[in-house]
């Protein structure tokens, strides 16, 4: 069974009033991540290893095995952005009571958590990503990954949202100015209500 692009949980136009214009989504979803599905499947015909195994199964397999890296970045990234579209939403921006305590709890407030996610997003030299993740611990904590690497395969925790800090994210909208496109992520795009703590 192929690997397939998921649609997007809103028009290619519905982000723009909130700083994601139409052709970055475009681009981003028709032609980026669907590269990278493209090429995972690719890979998995040839490798008879791969068949049959779940995308977490595939990025958990191929991590930290350097003769699997083309299958690593490809699986990583298709993980990822299934995440980061759905971690958007046009009616964004807004933090629900119940995860407004724990980030209080756990980052003492919410400027605090905004503050060491745009950090690890602005400190990620070249492509990555920045997270939110809840921790074995049970509490929250902010991490970054180059490339296509994420929690799932450090083990860091489970992800809870993810922001693509890769320059094909944010450059039409925001130039080289990855800090005001974090700053305008978390403020306006980030689906914090989609978020089960
Ligand atoms: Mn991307």
């Amino acid at each position: 069974m192929a690997f397939t692009l998921p649609a997007l949980p809103y028009t290619t136009a519905a982000l723009a009033a909130k700083g994601m214009c139409q052709e970055t989504l475009e681009l981003h979803h028709g032609k980026h991540h669907q590269a990278y599905v493209t090429a995972l499947n690719g890979f998995v015909e040839k490798d008879a290893a791969l068949q049959g195994k779940s995308l977490d199964e595939i990025v958990k397999l191929a991590h930290g095995n350097a003769a699997m890296a083309p299958v690593f970045n490809n699986a990583g990234q298709h993980w990822n952005h299934i995440l980061f579209w759905q971690n958007m939403s046009a009616t964004g921006g807004g933090i629900p009571g119940k995860l407004e305590a724990k980030l209080v709890a756990d980052f003492g407030s919410v400027q605090a958590f905004k503050d060491a996610f745009k950090t690890a997003a602005t400190t990620q030299f070249g492509s990555g990503w920045a997270w939110l993740v809840m921790g074995a611990d049970g509490k929250l904590k902010c991490t970054k990954t180059p490339n296509g690497s994420n929690p799932l395969a450090t083990g860091e925790g489970k992800a809870l949202l993810g922001c693509d800090v890769w320059e094909h994210s944010y450059y039409l909208d925001f130039r080289n100015r990855r800090p005001d496109y974090v700053q305008n992520w978390l403020d306006n795009l980030a689906n914090y209500e989609a978020i089960s703590i």
